[in-house]
């Protein structure tokens, strides 16, 4: 297991539409271990393969937020809505490739996603609540979708001059 960097916006690979996964193999089982340590590590919630430069349809989460109740750590691989409710519902998103940076988004409030887990097996799920949000915040990964797509240009534009400035200290180290 090793912990992965998380790219930051702006970064082309976060607005592509990735590749769906064509075997289930031991080394995708590697990456999906790796994903969720470097997401418990952040911490979040929520992770995606091209976060961290691997430009492929698969995303980890365990939204269990109770620090004495049993995680639930997911992986997601060629995920797909199958269904989603028309009530939506607003929250204060964030995103690890976005760090700092908090808007509202308005989503559909349950979502059913179907989706091959590391056993090879096809599984289906409907989500409400925050795992609701958080499956399709990282869904959108997948297809090069940010939260920040959601905002309008001004609010976008500022966040994306925001980041830049980031990159740039970081840059110089
Ligand atoms: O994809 C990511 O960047 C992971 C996000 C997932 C997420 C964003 C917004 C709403 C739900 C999930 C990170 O987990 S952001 C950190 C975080 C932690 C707790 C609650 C919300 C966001
Ligand atoms: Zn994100």
């Amino acid at each position: 297991m090793s912990l992965r960097n998380i790219i930051l916006h702006p970064d082309p690979r976060l607005k592509k539409v990735c590749a769906p996964v064509l075997s289930v193999s031991a080394e995708l089982g590697a990456l999906a271990e790796d994903m969720l340590q470097t997401m418990y590590d952040a911490p979040g919630i929520g992770l995606a393969a091209p976060q961290v430069g691997v430009m492929q349809r698969l995303f980890v989460m365990d939204c269990v937020k109770e620090t004495d109740a049993t995680p639930r750590p997911m992986v997601l691989i060629n995920p797909e809505v199958t269904w989603h409710s028309d009530e939506t519902s607003t929250y204060e998103e964030g995103c690890l490739s976005i760090p700092d940076q908090f808007a509202d988004v308005t989503r559909p409030r349950s979502v059913r996603m179907a989706w091959t887990g590391l056993d090879g097996k096809r599984h289906e799920e409907e989500f409400d609540g925050l795992w609701a949000t958080c499956a399709q915040h990282e869904f959108d990964h997948l297809n090069g979708k940010l939260f920040i797509d959601y905002l309008g240009p001004i609010k976008r534009q500022l966040i994306t001059r925001r980041m830049e400035k980031l990159k740039r200290e970081k840059a110089r180290g």
